[in-house]
């Protein structure tokens, strides 16, 4: 699927460069804030990581191959309320300025992460109306051992929660254009995350999330 339609976006305000300078990614080193969960789990914070994305955002949603998918529900199929499509270890990544942000990702955490982020799972939220349940990236190796999957937030800002596993206090952090979120240690399998619908009227939003082979 790749004709998709999608509500305007409202990009961020702090993206004011002119379209000759490029996309720019911030430096990572001394920038990015942790947040200790618990558990063993942390999420790190960069907002506005990526600058002059707006031609990426508007490359991505009409060049990636962005296809439906459905779920069992019961005894219903539903449709899941997002578009998707996933590039494996061996595919080219569809833009060059994701491959700009995996290098970036692995010079920073590769020692900390003890190997590479390979994959890149790509969302694309087309209004308020799509979300993801409450889930932990638990297909694969994430179920049971520590690992980070990074993501690269662009256009409509929307809200990232997160809880822990079997009950606990919710919280919540507004993505927005260029930002970066790295969930890490236990997380995945300690804490659930989720991007709930919303009201308010909200265009695109794509979420590009990187990870280490074997972790989905
Ligand atoms: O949209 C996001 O930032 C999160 C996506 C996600 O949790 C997933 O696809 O597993």
């Amino acid at each position: 699927m790749s004709a998709v339609q999608i509500s305007p976006v409202q990009t961020s305000l702090f993206d004011l460069r002119s379209p000759e300078d490029g996309l720019s990614l911030g430096p990572l080193g001394g920038m990015i804030t942790r947040q200790v969960l618990g558990r063993g789990a942390w999420v790190d914070l960069l907002p506005g990581w990526l600058s002059g994305t707006d031609a990426l955002l508007d490359d991505l949603l009409s060049q990636v191959p962005w296809r439906a998918e459905q779920r069992q529900m019961y005894d219903r199929v539903v449709e899941v309320p997002r578009l998707l499509s996933f590039y494996g270890e061996d595919d080219p990544l569809p833009h060059p300025e994701l491959v700009s942000a995996r290098e970036a990702l692995n010079a920073h955490y590769r020692a900390e992460l003890g190997e590479l982020f390979t994959t890149a799972g790509l969302c694309l939220y087309r209004d308020g109306r799509d979300s993801v349940a409450w889930h932990g990236d638990t297909i694969g190796r994430g179920k049971a051992e520590d690992t980070m999957v990074a993501i690269v937030s662009l256009g409509s800002a929307r809200t990232f929660q997160l809880r822990p596993r079997g009950g606990g206090a919710t919280i919540q952090h507004r993505l927005g254009h260029g930002d970066l979120l790295v969930m890490g240690g236990s997380c995945q399998r300690t804490w659930e995350h989720a991007i709930p619908k919303t009201a308010r009227p909200v265009g695109a939003r794509i979420s590009v999330q990187f990870r280490p082979r074997g972790v989905r």
